[in-house]
């Protein structure tokens, strides 16, 4: 069972413009907001990852007071977790029931076999059915009812997303879905060594991430600056080892930090109630500076041999801070006692409070004039034979398939670099594939979530080595897995990742600018079917506009994120709630409108307030800057009524794409 935690995702704050607009009870009216086309086709709903098949029919369920969900079969707790991510959007407070009379009002979710998923290779997969007689989602696992509801959230619409109450109609299109994962590997990886992130930093982002359905975690703990997370009997780690990042010696922004261990099992535990699974990095036998420095005087330490300097195998001896992004320069020594004494107790802890399947051992940069390769390789199979003996399968860059490893058949090896097909720079890759070892693909210039979107963008994040010209969502998109190195296929592919290393990211708003939009992008190709997909395929078109789609929903949740000029973000209105009363003249926000990437300024309100008349709008909110996205704006409307009454106002809003669907208040001024 997973543990459930409680409201689970989305539980970000608003900008504070927005939240006070929205924050203000109950619903006054319930426009639609509109996704069907007008010839009565319907269009198929903007899902990300895109399923494996998805067929729109004509109609709507609406969500409302009335709404139960049925769990059967023993889907309790995702029962529970849908409630709970309900509630907060919508202001109400579903009932789980375990059985019930159905109802066509109800949604119903069955931990059963629908007979759709034999193409489901790992047990992730749903059956998704909305129609006249409800909303029936069914799967054979909790992780598939898991997935299921992330689609069904985004069948809902964007406000669904929001911590506060927002006044729409929460309708869920007709549609049957039928749905898998293509890989079982789909990560992210978040560097809390270059600069630390506390354990509610990457909450945020399982919560994040689980939404696009990525299933695991990668954590990397250590590096050159910093070591993350307290090892018993190792003090020095933490107390020394844990007290740098990036820029620290002249960057008061940067200090330091690291988790306890109850802080280590609360995010596993966490994830684990996402479905994720938590993949611990330690890198080694390089990126190491941080474990060197808080060791090397570590001679009181009743652990080691009374003498621990011959750990280090760095460039410099003895070791010094290097607090730049410089790399390829520490090392530890294969030789030491104290080596293994050290890295033993790190994965012994880790493999221990880590329930999934891996452990990652790095492996990366590491030069021959820093450690030969034979010596390299020497580290690398004792230490994997040391997780191995932890019950875990070894992990690691995938310089860790270089001459002379051996690792056992089944360890993973992670594709880093830029080169594809059959060129020289893919070795590490077919090399692995040689070992017998599976890949995960994450070519640095389609999966490096720390590198620029286009050149000096932004301008203060992000790196430039693996895309000196900018990836945008095309570069991390417009890729196959499968099919990138010759030779490395999907017998062998296990999956995908991103990688979010953290040189220049120093709060987690920068994260989540870096990460999304491009983090859909690789999420649906580690989910969703095989296809063509380049600048000029119509799959690639078809997933610009599905993630169009979504800005507004991280609007609505308060997340950062780049609003990048490839796609054509929508406007979209929502209704708020003007608490009208007798007050007159009327003086309220009437709505709230996200629009990814477009001044306030560029934006025009029209307000028809029903009497006749019609008069401006005013739109304000938080302005964009270079790492940080525009919030959502409220439109604002002031009007003396002749007459006390009932009113239905319209509100219009037009961006530079046109006019947005109008929404509705209802108003009852007094006199
Ligand atoms: C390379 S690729 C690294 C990291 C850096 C990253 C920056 C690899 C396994 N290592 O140490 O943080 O580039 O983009």
């Amino acid at each position: 069972m997973p543990i459930t935690l409680r409201p689970a995702r989305w539980k970000l704050s608003l900008a504070a413009g927005a939240a006070a607009a929205l924050a203000v009870g109950v619903a006054v009216a319930v426009p639609h907001i509109a996704t069907a086309s007008g010839d009565g086709t319907a269009t198929p709903p903007a899902i990300v990852p895109k399923p494996v098949s998805i067929a729109a029919a004509t109609g709507q369920f609406t969500l409302d007071k009335h709404t139960r969900i049925i769990a059967r079969g023993g889907a309790g707790d995702i029962a529970a977790d849908l409630a709970a991510d309900l509630g907060p959007a919508t202001g109400l407070q579903l009932p789980v029931a375990a059985s019930g009379n159905p109802k066509d009002t109800d949604i119903n979710l069955v931990l059963g076999d629908p007979g759709t998923l034999a193409g489901d290779r790992f047990a992730e997969g749903y059956q998704l059915d909305v129609s006249a007689s409800g909303v029936t989602l069914t799967a054979r696992t909790e992780h598939g009812l898991f997935n299921g509801v992330q689609t069904l959230l985004q069948l809902l619409p964007a406000p669904v997303a929001s911590p506060v109450a927002v006044p729409v109609a929460w309708t869920v299109p007709y549609v049957h879905v039928t749905d898998y994962p293509r890989y079982g590997y789909r990560g992210v990886m978040l560097d809390i060594a270059r600069h630390y992130e506390p354990p509610s930093a990457v909450e945020k982002l399982i919560d994040q991430a689980a939404a696009y359905k990525v299933n695991v975690f990668h954590l990397h703990l250590s590096d050159d600056q910093g070591f993350r997370v307290a090892i018993d009997g190792f003090p020095n780690l933490t107390a020394i080892g844990g007290q740098g990042s990036v820029g620290t010696g002249g960057n008061t922004m940067d200090p330091g930090g690291f988790w306890t261990q109850d802080q280590y099992r609360e995010v596993v535990a966490y994830a684990a109630a996402h479905f994720m699974t938590l993949v611990p990095e330690v890198d080694t036998p390089g990126h190491n500076n941080a474990i060197i420095m808080s060791e090397y005087g570590d001679t009181a330490n009743p652990l080691l041999n009374g003498d621990p300097r011959d750990v280090n195998c760095s460039t410099k001896n003895p070791p010094v801070w290097n607090y730049t992004g410089a790399v390829g320069y520490s090392a530890l020594c294969p030789e030491s006692a104290n080596t293994w004494t050290i890295l033993s107790s790190i994965i012994g802890q880790l493999a221990a409070m880590s329930p999934g399947p891996y452990y990652d051992l790095g492996g990366d940069e590491v030069p021959a004039t820093v450690l030969s390769q034979e010596r390299y390789a020497a580290l690398v199979n004792q230490e994997a034979g040391i997780v191995n003996g932890h019950g875990k399968t070894a992990m690691g860059w995938a310089d860790i398939s270089g001459a002379g490893t051996q690792l056992a058949p089944g360890s993973v090896a992670q594709y880093w670099q830029t080169a594809s097909g059959s060129s020289s720079g893919t070795v590490s890759g077919t090399q692995a594939v040689a070992k017998g070892m599976k890949v995960v693909m994450s070519p640095a210039n389609h999966a490096y979530l720390d590198q620029k979107y286009a050149r000096g963008v932004p301008s203060s994040l992000g790196l430039t080595w693996a895309c000196n010209r900018g990836c945008d969502v095309d570069q991390f998109y417009n890729w196959d897995p499968g099919n990138y190195v010759t030779g490395v296929t999907d017998d062998s592919v296990i999956g995908v990742e991103g990688a979010l290393w953290s040189e220049t990211l120093v709060t987690f708003d920068n994260v989540d600018y870096m990460a999304f939009p491009r983090l859909p992008a690789l999420a649906e190709l580690g989910w969703s079917p095989a296809d063509t997909r380049t600048a000029t395929s119509p799959a690639y078109q078809d997933f610009l506009a599905r993630l169009a789609a979504q800005g507004a929903r991280w609007q609505y949740a308060g997340m950062n994120f780049f609003p990048s000029p490839k796609v054509v973000w929508p406007v979209t209105v929502a209704p708020a709630d003007p608490a009208s009363g007798p007050q007159q003249p009327v003086d309220a926000t009437l709505a709230t409108v996200s629009a990814p990437g477009v001044p306030a300024g560029a934006l025009s309100a029209t307000v028809d307030w029903g009497d006749g008349t019609s008069s401006a709008g005013t739109v304000t909110g938080t302005a964009a800057t270079a790492s940080a996205v525009n919030g959502l704006y409220a439109v604002g409307g002031a009007h003396a009524y002749g007459h006390p009454g009932t009113y239905q106002v319209t509100i219009t809003v037009t961006g530079p794409t046109g006019p947005a669907q109008p929404v509705e208040v209802t108003l009852h001024p007094g006199n």
